[in-house]
């Protein structure tokens, strides 16, 4: 099982405390979907996503990473228990979605960088590495339900 230090906790809080989650979910899925472009093969459903500045400047792209980021912070309010939190959805993206869950692990490096290019030298090394372990653990525990 994952440990958690209060450092970490507090760190992770305090960030979130100021993430607008609109701004940094659409900034992270738009970005995951113009720097790895396969990903846009799941949301071709979504409408125009034909230059990078269709896919930040789209309605549906912004409100499902408001939607994914949302459900991100539930990890955040509760990282001792992000296994269970993310069970259905693990589930769901398995079964239903069929979302290669290495895609997990590059949405999660891209929202470190949306954060990072966000706060600036607010994003500390430590508020980073706590982040980086967090985004680790949510990828983790979304591919557990695959098989
Ligand atoms: Ni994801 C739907 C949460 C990563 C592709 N996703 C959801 C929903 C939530 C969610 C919540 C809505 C479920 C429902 O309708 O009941 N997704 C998350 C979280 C992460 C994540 C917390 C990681 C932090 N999803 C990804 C990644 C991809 C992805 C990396 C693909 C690149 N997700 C999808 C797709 C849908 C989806 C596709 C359905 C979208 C739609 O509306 O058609």
């Amino acid at each position: 099982m994952v440990q958690w230090t209060a450092e970490e906790k507090e760190l992770i809080a305090q960030i979130w405390a100021k993430t607008d989650v609109a701004v940094i979910g659409a900034d992270s899925l738009g970005g995951l979907l113009v720097v790895y472009p396969w990903t846009q093969r799941l949301f071709a459903h979504f409408g125009n996503l034909s230059s990078p500045a269709a896919i930040l400047g789209n309605p549906r792209v912004k409100a499902h990473g408001t939607k994914v980021l949302t459900s991100f912070g539930e990890a955040v309010k509760n990282p001792d228990k992000v296994k269970d939190t993310f069970c259905k959805l693990s589930e769901l993206h398995c079964d239903k979605l069929h979302v290669d869950p290495e895609n997990f692990k590059l949405l999660g490096n891209i929202l470190l960088i949306c954060l990072a290019s966000h706060f600036g030298k607010e994003f500390t090394p430590a508020a980073h590495a706590a982040f980086q372990k967090l985004t680790n653990v949510v990828a983790h525990a979304l591919t557990r339900q695959y098989h």
